[in-house]
């Protein structure tokens, strides 16, 4: 049996591990700067191993008049490892300028950037980055694109993270992990087993879990062994973002992964 089962398929709720393991993750490190980046932290050159922590991506719809530059920097200071830029309205133009600040606060923080679908913003800025959905531009075409940048692929089926992993991507996004209202089509919540299953398919790619994660159920996230907790609402939907975000890092820097400890730890 795995290490979650569906005891109650019709809630679709995870088993609690009866005991968290404590431990510490590294803090985000600066990094040294070089010619090409001029604003004196080097751009990430392993982006696999740099999928990990809190994950904040910037839905400026919802956070009460706070653009995407004020949600970047609070979250950063709370410690977020990656920010993406994710706009579902705001012409190219308009979004390039602030993708590049976008960058620049996460150099400064170590932390990576990526661009949520806006190919053309993502190349012209030069981002860590891209994501797409599912019903964006093919994975395969972006990884020829984005050659040595970090390609994030949304998935919710085995199949999709199998395609993805195929794709070259460097990491799948799974969910939604509970139910969301920030995403419209996110549809239901995935259970456990679910989680497990596509997290397998994508055949030892980082995930990143999604969809409806908050301080109260993100202990229970970092127990499904995933490399990263992607969050909107927790973060922008607060009064505090940089706080919201310090928070969920501190739950998250004691949470607990299995894949990381071993596989005589799971059993
Ligand atoms: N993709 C799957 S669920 C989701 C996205 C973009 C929304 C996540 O937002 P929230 O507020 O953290 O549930
Ligand atoms: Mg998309």
């Amino acid at each position: 049996m795995g290490l979650f089962s569906r005891e109650h398929p019709e809630e679709c709720q995870f088993r609690r591990r009866a005991h968290l393991l404590l431990r510490q993750r590294p803090q985000n490190k600066k990094r040294g700067g070089t010619a090409a980046y001029p604003s004196f932290y080097a751009p990430p050159k392993k982006g696999k191993q740099l999928i990990k922590g809190i994950y904040v991506i910037t839905d400026s719809d919802l956070a009460f008049g706070r653009g995407h530059l004020d949600i970047t920097h609070a979250a950063l200071s709370g410690g977020a490892s990656i920010i993406q830029l994710r706009d579902k309205t705001a012409p190219d133009e308009e979004l390039l300028p602030i993708a590049v600040d976008m960058q620049r606060l996460c150099r400064e923080a170590g932390a990576l950037f990526i661009v949520n679908d806006r190919v053309e913003v993502a190349l012209q800025m030069g981002a860590d980055g891209i994501h797409v959905g599912q019903s964006d531009r093919p994975a395969g075409e972006l990884r020829r694109l984005f050659k040595g940048k970090i390609l994030g692929v949304s998935t919710g089926t085995e199949e999709e993270a199998r395609a993805a992993a195929l794709a070259g991507a460097d990491y799948v996004g799974v969910g939604p992990v509970y139910d969301t209202s920030t995403k419209k089509d996110a549809g239901p919540a995935l259970c456990g087993e679910d989680i497990e299953r596509v997290k397998n398919a994508g055949g030892g790619l980082p995930v990143v879990a999604i969809g409806g994660i908050s301080e109260e159920n993100l202990a229970e996230v970092a127990s499904l062994g995933v490399e990263s907790a992607a969050v909107i609402s927790a973060v922008v939907l607060s009064p505090n973002m940089e706080e919201a975000t310090r928070r969920l890092v501190q739950i998250w820097n004691n949470g607990y992964s299995p894949r990381r400890l071993g596989a005589e730890d799971v059993d």
